[in-house]
């Protein structure tokens, strides 16, 4: 049993982990830089401690403060968060030889899966589908394009450490391959010292829709349905919501069943999401896992029930999944969640500041996850999430009629925010239809300057 944990992050996500340590009883001690002393999670764990300045890598990246700083106050786990140190192999390490609990999965786990072209065969090998590809990493150009032909163009090269988009290339005719190769390996060494790509067929407008798991330390596994992420800029989605009107009770089942099994043989603990494609005809392909609590974690909270954070803490404290859980997973009704961030909705630049306005919407099926409040500056160091607002209906129609009123409600002032995109967006004849894939937004863009 945790007496106390160490919250590693700050934001939304820090003030999350609180709510849900403060519900088990389990004391909580939040880290923060010198840019976020009079943050909300600074005020509302039981201990604080400054880690360093306001730049990342010497706060919230940096490892032996984040460990001081739990050995200093007596502190049981450490909980990552999403973000900073929360795939970051090398710190769960560093956690459990310090007599740290890592709240999360084990070491060797993230790492695995953190090599994608690793993630790959292993789910392959359980029986999840997988797009056709490589079977292991690029040797040589002629290697590649002998692949390509194979499968058949396009096709993708991406970066096995890779991530967010950085180290992929995509190759639509074999002229190109070569110079795409050397491009995608140069930029993966760059970013990730590590210059080794895979190959596999690419889907030209795939809907992005991934798989909440659960898993707990005696061999465990529970599905907690999908979300659909289709509804992202540039890597960062703006819309999620559960479940997805593509995804059949059938398709469910099965891919549900396949993970099961394969999340067991990996020997996966903890909350992760595993990330699927879907192409044209429906069928669902595996890309990736991620080994930590995501942003949307909410949306499938509101469709189960089930508290995912304060599952992550009982996990980690030994407790089975059949107790956590008391039942079945059932989903019910619809969720959405509107990322609300501190940018100007049309050109996307930052607009960190102060808050000289702020209303919260509340009400039925209404939920506001943030860290901010009136008359505070949101400092310009870090992502621009200022608060996530997800609604839960009995049915999709009644979710968009509750956020459009939600973000209606909505005042943000002295800062440009996502509100009234989000608001564009939900009005969009498309989105409403559910006929939208990971290509919605630069079209919806592209519509609107055309206009
Ligand atoms: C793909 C793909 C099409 N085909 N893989 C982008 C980030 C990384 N996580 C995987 N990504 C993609 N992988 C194949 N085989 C298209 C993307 C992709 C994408 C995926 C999900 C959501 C938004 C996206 C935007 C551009 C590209």
């Amino acid at each position: 049993m945790f007496q106390k944990i160490l919250v590693a992050n700050r934001g939304e996500i820090a003030l999350r982990v609180i709510c849900a340590a403060r519900e088990l009883g389990i004391k909580t001690v939040a880290v923060y830089s010198e840019a976020d002393r009079y943050s909300l999670h600074v005020r509302f764990a039981d201990e604080a401690i400054c880690i360093g300045p306001a730049k990342s890598a010497r706060s919230y990246l940096d490892i032996p403060s984040v460990i001081s700083a739990a050995e200093i106050t007596n502190a049981d786990a450490i909980h990552p968060g999403y973000g900073f140190l929360s795939e970051n192999a090398d710190f769960a390490e560093v956690c459990e030889t310090s007599g740290l609990r890592f709240i999360g999965p084990k070491a060797d786990v993230i790492r695995m899966m953190g090599f994608k072209q690793h993630a790959r065969t292993v789910m392959k090998k359980a029986g999840v589908p997988i797009l056709p590809g490589s079977e292991g990493l690029i040797q040589s150009s002629d290697e590649a394009l002998e692949m390509a032909e194979r499968i058949g163009y396009p096709v993708i090269l991406k970066a096995t450490a890779g991530g967010g988009g950085r180290g992929m290339r995509v190759v639509r005719h074999p002229s190109e391959l070569p110079n795409l190769l050397a491009s995608a390996q140069a930029e993966a060494g760059a970013a990730f010292s590590c210059p080794d790509v895979y190959l596999e067929k690419y889907i030209d407008s795939p809907r992005h829709i991934e798989f909440q798991v659960l898993a707990d330390l005696h061999g465990n596994v529970e599905i907690l349905g999908e979300r659909e992420c289709s509804i992202q800029r540039r890597h960062q989605k703006l819309i999620e919501e559960s479940p997805s009107l593509k995804v059949t009770p059938k398709l469910r089942a099965d891919i549900t069943a396949s993970l099961k099994k394969a999340m067991g043989d990996i020997g996966y603990t903890n909350a992760g999401t595993v990330e699927f494609l879907m192409d044209e005809t429906g069928m669902l392909h595996f890309i990736e896992v991620n080994a930590r609590v995501q942003v949307e974690h909410p949306v499938t909270e509101f469709v189960t029930g089930i508290d995912i954070v304060k599952a992550q803490l009982r996990i980690a404290m030994g407790e089975k999944l059949t107790d956590i859980l008391k039942g079945p997973v059932t989903l019910t009704g619809h969720a959405i969640e509107c990322r609300i961030n501190a940018e100007h909705p049309e050109t996307f630049a930052p607009s960190p500041g102060r808050l000289t306005g702020w209303n919260v919407p509340g009400g039925i099926g209404v939920r506001v996850d943030t860290c901010a409040y009136t008359d505070w500056t949101i400092p310009p160091y870090y992502d621009s999430l200022v608060a996530k607002l997800i609604v839960h209906g009995r049915d999709r129609a009644e979710a968009i009629a509750r956020m459009n009123r939600a973000l209606s409600m909505f005042v943000v002032e002295g800062i440009h925010t996502s509100i009234p995109l989000h608001q564009r967006i939900l009005a969009d004849p498309q989105f409403q239809a559910g006929e939208f894939d990971t290509n919605f937004i630069p079209r919806f863009l592209a519509k609107k300057a055309g206009a």
